[in-house]
């Protein structure tokens, strides 16, 4: 992809952010995620780029905007697949709780997984910790590997988790192997990059979330040099079904970061709208409103963190 495009593209998250962070803490997260979607859109169709959306809002009949299929851009340059969440966690943004980002990841076509929406288990840990985690084994081999790669004791770990009451056993578990535990309202993107971060504090994410977000954290994930698991977790039969329907014969299929973003022709964008460990939120000054975001490439492996200041 045209390297400049990168930098495009984070005019796209910032304009969602800052849309969406004037609903910050306001009770209503369909219209924050509103904001986020048509800031996102219209910033997206002033790009000279032909992208499709690959993972988005929903499927056309339920959303209206940034479905999966639409087509974006000026459609005068470059062919790619596109995966938009234009507003992680929403509810958060509502309840003005920590984590909210806008991101998008883009690939060359067909390098992204079409993920349909549903659960996905996973586990992801930072470079350090490579190699030490794998979804089929307990908790408990997961913690004492990641541990003894880090140099750490399993008491010193601390692992983020979806705050869901379908995590109670796992948390249960994590407690009893001695290692602590941080509890998110949402936000397993950035939940889910946070250990390959050097500053983050957390070692690892566990646990079950929606599966575009595991699509979108891939990406990052690659470029920084982590590890990242995940595999589907129907919540019922009819899901399992559906699975099946679509394709996806083997359910226990452990899919890694690279199974679902495929290939190095790939970037990852985000925009801070509400402080977490990836990115700070939106600031508002008498002159200025502030944003926060990252852009990763993963081919030259570039890493660039941008604090722009947006004259009011
Ligand atoms: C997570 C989280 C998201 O969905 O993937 C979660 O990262 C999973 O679904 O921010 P449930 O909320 O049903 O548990 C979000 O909370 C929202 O997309």
């Amino acid at each position: 992809m045209d390297r400049n495009l990168a930098l495009e593209f984070v005019r796209v998250t910032e304009a969602a952010a800052m849309a969406a962070a004037k609903w910050m803490g306001r009770g209503d997260k369909k219209a924050a995620d509103q904001a986020a979607v048509d800031a996102m859109r219209e910033r997206f169709n002033s790009i000279d780029f032909h992208g499709t959306i690959v993972i988005g809002e929903g499927e056309k009949d339920d959303a209206p905007e940034l479905y999966i299929g639409e087509e974006l851009g000026t459609k005068k340059g470059e062919k790619f697949d596109i995966a938009v969440d234009p507003l992680e966690c929403t509810d958060s943004v509502a309840n003005g709780v920590p984590n909210a980002i806008s991101v998008i990841a883009t690939g060359s076509h067909g390098s992204l997984f079409h993920a349909p929406d549903m659960y996905m288990n996973k586990i992801s840990c930072g470079p350090k910790a490579k190699g030490a985690i794998d979804l089929d084994a307990s908790v408990k081999t997961n913690l004492t590997k990641v541990a003894k790669k880090l140099d750490k004791e399993v008491s010193e770990l601390v692992v983020m988790v979806l705050d869901r009451p379908r995590h109670e056993e796992l948390i249960k578990e994590i407690r009893a192997c001695g290692a602590r535990v941080r509890l998110i309202s949402d936000g397993d993107v950035a939940g889910a990059i946070a250990p390959s971060l050097k500053e983050s504090g957390i070692d690892l994410l566990m646990g079950i979330g929606a599966s575009a977000e595991a699509v979108l954290a891939s990406t990052a994930i690659k470029c920084l040099g982590g590890d990242f698991m995940a595999k589907f977790w129907p919540k019922d039969e009819a899901q399992q079904e559906r699975l099946k329907q679509m394709g996806f014969k083997n359910l226990n299929k452990v899919y890694t970061a690279d199974d679902l973003a495929k290939g190095d022709d790939l970037t990852f964008t985000a925009t801070g709208v509400i402080d977490g460990p990836l990115l700070k939120g939106v600031r508002v000054t008498a002159n200025h409103i502030i944003t926060h975001s990252v852009v990763m490439r993963v081919n030259t492996g570039t890493i660039r963190f941008l604090e722009t200041h947006h004259k009011i």
